[in-house]
């Protein structure tokens, strides 16, 4: 019996679990949920109801993305993204730590102010400033994530080395995220060599298996 995965398929932190698994080969069972109506089953395993949730033929339970990732890899790992020859797991774990703290919140505040009505309102929704304004502060504090990457990136091909490893899957998500919402936008206002980055992940073919429709996927 394969091991099960609770996934929604544009969540960021499902897409890199369920790039790593593929990349790994192990076999998992993907169940893909309505963010609205979770399955009974998921909720039982992981009561804090976020995806990615994978429960293992024993029963046990992991339900961090970065978790299933290193659970994955650590069955195998042909490209090394567990050690990638420069750069270590440390500083790995560190920088896809920054992405969280440092670029995830931002993101979140430009494309969806007004879940965070809040944080520009008053208390009983009136407007304290403008919402634009807010979206666009955060556009710039999540750019500046993306110019430390930039940095990084002008020096060699990936986040720690030349090849992709563990902090490039994790992180690439949440950069394509921001790159989908405004395009153009996005592109005037990064690092070249960010866009190149991302835009070489993003065309892999196994990303592209990834981000396949179910209903793809049984065609
Ligand atoms: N720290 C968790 C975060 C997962 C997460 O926040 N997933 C979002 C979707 S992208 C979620 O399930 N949110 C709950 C909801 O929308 O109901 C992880 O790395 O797996």
């Amino acid at each position: 019996m394969p091991a099960t995965l609770y996934t929604f398929r544009r969540c960021p932190y499902a897409m890199r679990a369920r790039w790593a698994i593929l990349v790994a080969g192990v076999a998992v069972e993907q169940r893909e949920v309505a963010l609205r109506h979770k399955p009974a089953a998921m909720l039982e395993a992981s009561p804090k109801g976020t995806v990615p949730v994978l429960v293992l033929p024993d029963g046990r339970v992991i339900d961090q993305s970065l978790d299933i990732m290193r659970w994955a890899l650590a069955q195998h790992d042909p490209e090394h993204w567990l050690a990638p020859g420069q750069g270590t797991m440390d500083s790995m774990l560190m920088l896809i730590a920054a992405c969280e703290r440092e670029f995830k919140p931002h993101l979140d505040r430009y494309k969806y102010p007004s879940r965070y009505r809040g944080e520009w309102g008053t208390p009983d929704g009136e407007p304290t400033r403008q919402e634009s304004a807010f979206s666009a502060e955060h556009f710039n504090k999540a750019r500046q994530f993306l110019t430390q990457l930039g940095d990084r990136l002008a020096a060699r091909a990936g986040l720690v080395g030349q090849a992709p490893a563990l902090a490039d899957i994790a992180i690439v998500p949440f950069v394509r995220q921001m790159a989908r919402h405004e395009r153009t936008r996005f592109e005037q206002a990064v690092p070249g060599s960010v866009l190149q980055w991302m835009d070489g992940l993003l065309a892999r073919p196994d990303f592209q298996l990834v981000m396949q429709k179910q209903s793809e996927k049984q065609a």
